[in-house]
Parts: structure tokens; C-alpha cells; sequence
């Protein structure tokens, strides 16, 4: 039986969103030969929940690994990582991956990560099932990351977020859409969001991403996303939400001032990257939603909250 992940908000808390009790929800050695498990997305699955994690191996090589869980929180994460058949068009080649999403669109789950081609893109493949894979074209050129899909399609076609980057660890960056006929070409470039100016609200102010795949709400498309300031040691990565016109994605209607989570407990400001709250997954039942982030690049952790809650938040608070 599947079981949604949850808590209710802690006595005492006043914050619209709040973190599981259980986090980190999956440990950095979770898996024999990982270094660290972040950055992960997770969907409805069968009679459970299904995710392609981010493992990054001993020799820190960077990959995809596929896991079931029947409660959201417990997961078994294959040992081996996510071996891909040809798609939509002859193998490519991928020096790396990281970073995946997953989007349930008509008949099929659809994997976007950061994929290496001479330098970081964004690569996309799909399942039926979670057993066999599939790779297609890349969507775009280097240099970009953080490719987030719409569940559903826009007069006929498929609509990507993505951020275009540089080769390293970018000091910019703003959210872009983009959309394709066949989940081949890709085209019809739109600058969605930008960065929001220091003096309004810095935490977002050096670049910002899509995070988790959007859903639909009362108000529209919910969206959480990530935003970054670049302070003396380095950059400090938080998470905030966005809603988006139902019928035209375009349409930035509300976005958060400040921000919903940021690096405050042991296990976000610690780790491999500290500082780091970086969200790729929501799932929802009801009016419950529970956010997957990866924490200072070194563990998958959860937080939790009320739509209607994060909806009026976004609205009074917005950019
Ligand atoms: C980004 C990506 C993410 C990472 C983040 C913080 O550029 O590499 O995978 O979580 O930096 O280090």
C-alpha cells in the first residue's frame, strides 16, 4: 500500500513550509560505491513512489540511479546506474549526468538531467516502467542546466524551463522556456523569470532555476525553484516558488520576496557544497505537498506544507 510522506507542521512553527523530521531522508553512503545522494526527483509510481537519483560514486563521477519506495522515505537505489537504449535518435554520448527530473506526460515518464556534452546540457530520455530507458537528442546546445517539463503539452507541444549557464560554476543566470513538437527540436525561446535585483530580494539576486516540476493549482501552475546569492564564501542557494498563468506558462503571476527554505540546520550548511537547499521534486495529495531537495550537495531531505498555505504566501509576498 502506498503510503504519501508526511508530517504535520511542528508546535511552535510559524514558517510556511517546515522539514521532515527524518531528514536527511537518504544518507550520502545510502548506496555501496555513493560519495552522496542529492539532487533527486521522485513520482507516483504503481503501488509507490518511483525516483532517479543523483549518486555521485567514490570517485565522484556523477550519475543517475533508479529507486522504489513504497512510503516516499524509504528507498531501495540500485547500485548500478540507469543504462539507456537508443530513443529518438542514435546514442549520444553523456560524460556525465546529474541533477534529474521526472514529469509524467500522456502515456510516458520523461527524464531530464544536466548531461555532459562537451560541457553541461540538457539531456532527456523517457521510461514506461522504470526497467528499460531510453535517451534522445539533447535539447539544446551547451551551456545549460536545471531542465524542468511541463506535465502537459501547449497547443501540441512540449514546454521546457531550462537555465542557459556557462562550462563551470556560473556566476548568472536566468529561467527560459522553451518548446518542441517531438521532444526533438526545440525552439520558440521565451526569458521567463530573471533574477531579482539585490536590493529587493538578494537571496535570488546571482541566478536562479526551476526546481521541481510544476503542478497545477486554483492559481495556476506552482512551481518551486532555487535561487542563489554569491557571498564572500561562496555561493548560498535557497528555495522559493513561482506561479504561472494556467492556460500560458509565459505568464509569471506571482513569485516569491523571501524566500520559503534556505540552508539553516547542520545538514544544509554542511556537506560536500554547504549552503546548499536545492529542490527537484513535489508530490501532492490533496492540499499536502512534500518538496524533495538536495541539501549542501550531500543528502536527499523533505520538507512539507499546505498548497493553499504556500499559495496565499506567494500572492501577499510576491517579487
Ligand atoms: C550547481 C549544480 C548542482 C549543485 C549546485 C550547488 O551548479 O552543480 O548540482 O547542487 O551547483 O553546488
Amino acid at each position: 500500500m502506498k503510503t504519501f510522506p508526511w508530517e504535520e507542521r511542528p508546535a511552535g512553527c510559524t514558517d510556511v513550509m517546515w522539514r521532515s523530521s527524518k531528514n536527511p531522508v537518504i544518507g550520502r553512503y545510502h548506496t555501496k560505491n555513493s560519495n552522496s545522494i542529492f539532487n533527486s526527483a521522485v513520482v507516483p509510481f504503481g503501488d509507490g513512489y518511483a525516483g532517479v537519483f543523483r549518486c555521485d560514486n567514490k570517485a565522484v563521477q556523477m550519475n543517475i540511479f533508479v529507486g522504489f519506495s513504497k512510503d516516499g522515505e524509504n528507498w531501495d537505489i540500485a547500485d548500478e546506474p540507469i543504462h539507456f537504449e537508443p530513443g529518438n535518435t542514435p546514442m549520444i554520448e553523456s560524460e556525465y549526468k546529474y541533477d534529474p527530473r521526472v514529469t509524467w506526460i500522456d502515456d510516458r515518464y520523461w527524464i531530464t538531467w544536466c548531461n555532459g556534452y562537451n560541457g553541461p546540457t540538457i539531456g532527456i530520455g523517457y521510461t514506461f516502467d522504470f526497467k528499460t530507458f531510453h535517451q534522445c537528442e539533447n535539447a539544446f546546445l551547451p551551456f545549460n542546466r536545471n531542465g524542468v517539463l511541463f506535465p502537459q503539452k501547449f497547443n501540441g507541444r512540449f514546454a521546457m524551463m531550462s537555465r542557459p549557464s556557462d562550462n563551470g560554476h556560473t556566476p548568472f543566470g536566468d529561467i527560459f522556456l522553451s518548446y518542441s513538437p517531438d521532444m526533438k527540436y526545440w525552439g520558440e525561446h521565451r526569458c521567463l523569470m530573471k533574477v531579482a535585483p539585490f536590493t529587493d530580494s538578494a537571496w535570488q539576486c546571482t541566478k536562479i532555476g526551476a526546481g521541481s516540476v510544476p503542478f497545477l493549482t486554483d492559481e495556476g501552475w506552482l512551481m518551486f525553484y532555487h535561487g542563489v546569492i554569491n557571498t564572500c564564501r561562496g555561493y548560498r542557494y535557497s528555495m522559493g516558488a513561482a506561479i504561472l498563468d494556467k492556460e500560458n506558462p509565459e505568464k509569471v503571476l506571482y513569485r516569491t520576496k523571501p524566500y520559503l527554505l534556505a540552508p539553516a540546520t547542520d545538514y544544509e550548511l554542511t556537506g560536500d557544497v554547504p549552503c546548499v537547499v536545492f529542490p527537484c521534486a513535489a508530490i501532492t495529495e490533496g492540499d499536502k505537498v512534500a518538496v524533495y531537495y538536495g541539501a549542501a550537495d550531500t543528502c536527499v531531505c523533505m520538507a512539507f506544507g499546505r498548497i493553499s498555505e504556500i499559495l496565499e504566501f506567494v500572492k501577499n509576498n510576491s517579487l
